[in-house]
């Protein structure tokens, strides 16, 4: 990869498999927006970050940033140590991987942080993408630091100590519904050292998805997307509606419990099941794949 600074920002050539909008859209993170000009920009990490891509000409601009921000930062959340074309042909061997991938295929996990992911995908249960983002821009905005970026006003995810302050009332004006109590308690608990998400991160998949299943709110598929998208557990196949549509769908032809489809990913999949079901979650979500309707396998191959 060659990188150029910028005025404000860098210009990095010579990228693979990079597209802005697979990779904001697919559904793995809540805080990116789309500009008009089709670029995106969004806040992690506490920073304000604008992001524009040409996946064929292999040219990523990232605006706001700095070479040291790069390094420290995004070089990692993009995961860019990564080869995902290896990962891409290897998947594609499966035909309906293939298909999938076609539609996606500047799709990359990003490194996320586990604590504001934690919080997110605990509104997550239950609820939709656009619900999901709402309630966490809330949060921030109530709780989170202000972070200009050309004349606008972004909202940093608030820390564990920011949290603290929210009454179970106030939380209740972020409208995750029910699941406020579970963010109520789950700050209690990471503020108390009763939850050690360092720790958890280091822990193999088994033991990581035991312990964050003991947090009020945090089911099997719950701790399954949060050790995909922030702890680098690629092996986890996190098994939503869509996810289990799609693989019942394509790869099983019946209806099944959800044990069943993480067993199969594991066994189809391997330490690549976590991309596997990316690409799989996006492309389900753009074709909306209902297997209560009667719609031909053909028809899905395109
Ligand atoms: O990227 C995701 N993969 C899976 N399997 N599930 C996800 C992702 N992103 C996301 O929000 N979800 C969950 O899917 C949250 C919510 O339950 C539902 C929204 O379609």
């Amino acid at each position: 990869m060659k990188i150029t600074e910028l005025e404000n920002g860098l210009k990095l050539e010579d990228v693979k498999d990079f597209d802005a909008g697979h990779i904001f859209e697919c559904g793995q993170c809540f805080r990116w927006a789309k500009e008009e000009d089709g670029s995106y920009t969004g806040i992690a990490f506490g920073k304000v970050l604008n992001v524009r891509s040409d996946y064929e000409k292999g040219i990523v601009i990232l605006d706001n940033t700095n070479l040291k921000d790069f390094q420290e930062i995004w070089f990692d959340y993009f995961d860019f140590g990564r080869d995902y074309g290896a990962i891409k042909k290897e998947l594609a061997k499966d035909p309906v991987l293939d298909m999938a991938i076609k539609h996606g295929k500047g799709i990359r996990i990003l490194k996320q942080e586990p604590w504001e992911l934690l919080i997110s995908y605990i509104i997550s249960a239950n609820n939709s993408i656009p619900m999901i983002s709402r309630s966490v821009g809330l949060l921030s905005e109530m709780y989170g630091r202000k972070v200009q970026y050309k004349g606008r006003v972004y909202y940093a995810f608030p820390t564990p100590s920011e949290l603290q302050e929210a009454g179970m009332e106030e939380l209740s004006l972020c409208r995750a519904g029910f699941r406020c109590k579970y963010i109520y308690q789950a700050v209690r608990m990471v503020n108390m050292g009763d939850i050690r998400l360092e720790e958890i991160s280091s822990m193999d998949i088994h033991k990581a998805r035991e312990e964050l299943m003991k947090i009020p709110g945090v089911g099997p598929k719950v701790a399954d997307c949060i050790m995909l998208f922030s702890m680098q557990k690629y092996e986890a196949y996190p098994v939503d509606v869509w996810v289990k549509r799609v693989t019942e769908y394509f790869f099983l032809g019946r209806d099944v419990k959800m044990k069943e489809i993480r067993d199969f990913a594991a066994e189809k999949f391997g330490d690549l099941a976590g991309f596997a079901q990316e690409y799989l979650f996006y492309y389900a979500r753009l074709q909306k794949i209902n297997p209560d309707k009667s719609i031909q396998h053909n028809f899905l191959l395109i």
